[in-house]
């Protein structure tokens, strides 16, 4: 499928510093695919040694970012996203909450600060939003709000023109969180409300806008191996690279077209980290939805491969996640810290 890239998405057409960058030309995107795949193939210890040298060389503290999210809008999306508890399409047992008002969601922004999580990331269950439009209005108050709090703002709101862009920028969003969760080619298989190019562009008015990119993907769709390594290939040639990444478990929902999905098997898991930490050097990769189904050892597997990130509190959006006390016992056991606010160890060395 050729996608056309909103200029600042892809990398320039000269900008061959990184193998990854160069997918404009179709025999370079051939060898940028080839690499990916010679990289993840690699015998599994020599791969995750090499991925844990690079880690160390941008990132070279003990720290992994904790990251709090609320679901602000809940559920009745009109997108057909097969993997998500949220959309109108499918027959989940979720109760669709409207838009949570300012003064509802500031008591869960300071319980995030209090708890040490230095990202807030607040989500909504919407095909996109509109400047001008009244519950938009009602999101950017909130975001003025939170913002002085002095944590990490991360939306995620579905679908942004330019506009609406600038106004959450404006407003004091740091980061926006838009997946593009499987490969261009696997894309139609999961989602048919919108497109690939979709996702493309409204990540292209975050970048025009100045706010950082939070995209990444989801395991466990029933893709195959190589629909993962596009979607690294995708991302690794974003210019400049998403500031995060993050890599979700499919949490398999009853009542959606993936509900008897297989789990993610935990080898193949680490070497898709792996090879991410690999490609993108540079960002923050989190380990995201699914950790419930992951054991203590599995995650370790994970932060040492180059995950230093993970979302906390025992909620995601609509999914449950690990309690605090399970992660900071992890994160204690394995001499690991929560990074600081405004912590220097929050920002790669180049
Ligand atoms: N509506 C917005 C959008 O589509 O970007 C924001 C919310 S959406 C829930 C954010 C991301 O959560 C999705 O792109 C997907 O990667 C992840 N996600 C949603 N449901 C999931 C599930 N059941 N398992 C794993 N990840 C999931
Ligand atoms: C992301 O990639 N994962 C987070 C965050 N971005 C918004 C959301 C995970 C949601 C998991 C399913 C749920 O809780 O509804
Ligand atoms: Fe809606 Fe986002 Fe869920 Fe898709 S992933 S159904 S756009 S909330």
């Amino acid at each position: 499928m050729p996608i056309a890239w909103p200029p600042c998405v892809r990398r320039a057409c000269n900008a061959f510093d990184s193998p990854f960058g160069a997918h404009l030309r179709s025999r370079a995107v051939k060898e940028s695919y080839a690499q990916l795949e010679e990289i993840y193939n690699r015998p599994f210890f020599d791969l995750i040694a090499e991925a844990r040298r690079v880690h160390q060389s941008h990132w070279p503290g003990r720290e992994v970012q904790l990251c709090t999210l609320l679901s602000i809008k809940t559920g009745a999306c009109s997108e057909d996203c097969g993997y998500c508890s949220q959309s109108a399409h499918h027959n989940t047992d979720l109760k669709p909450q409207p838009l949570m008002t300012t003064e509802e969601i500031l008591p869960h922004a300071r319980a995030a600060k209090e708890n040490g999580s230095t990202r807030f990331c607040m989500g909504a269950a919407w095909k996109g939003v509109r400047a001008g439009d009244r519950r938009f209005e009602s999101v950017l108050e909130t975001v003025r709000e939170v913002s002085k709090l002095g944590m990490e703002v991360c939306v995620t709101l579905g679908q942004l023109d330019d506009d609406a862009a600038r106004q959450l920028k404006e407003a004091g969003v740091t980061a926006y969180n838009h997946n593009i969760d499987t490969s261009p080619e696997y894309y139609p298989e999961i989602v048919s409300t919108h497109t690939f190019q979709d996702r493309l562009n409204t990540i292209g008015s975050v970048q025009r806008a100045g706010m950082q990119v939070c995209c990444g993907g989801i395991l466990g769709m029933g893709e195959a191996v190589k629909d993962r390594l596009r979607m690294l290939e995708v991302l690794a040639g974003f210019d400049p690279p998403p500031e995060s990444v993050p890599i979700n478990c499919l949490v398999a929902i009853e009542g959606t077209p993936l509900e008897a999905a297989q789990p993610v098997d935990i080898f193949e898991l680490v070497r898709l980290i792996a090879t991410a930490r690999l490609v993108l050097p540079v960002s923050k990769i989190r380990l995201s939805a699914g950790r419930t189904s992951l054991t203590k050892e599995g995650q370790a597997f994970c932060l040492f491969a180059g995950a230093n990130s993970i979302f906390y509190g025992d909620k995601l959006l609509t999914t449950p996640n690990p309690g605090e006390n399970e992660d900071l016992d992890l994160l204690e056991t394995l001499d690991l810290s929560p990074l600081a606010p405004h912590s220097p160890a929050g920002v790669p060395v180049a």
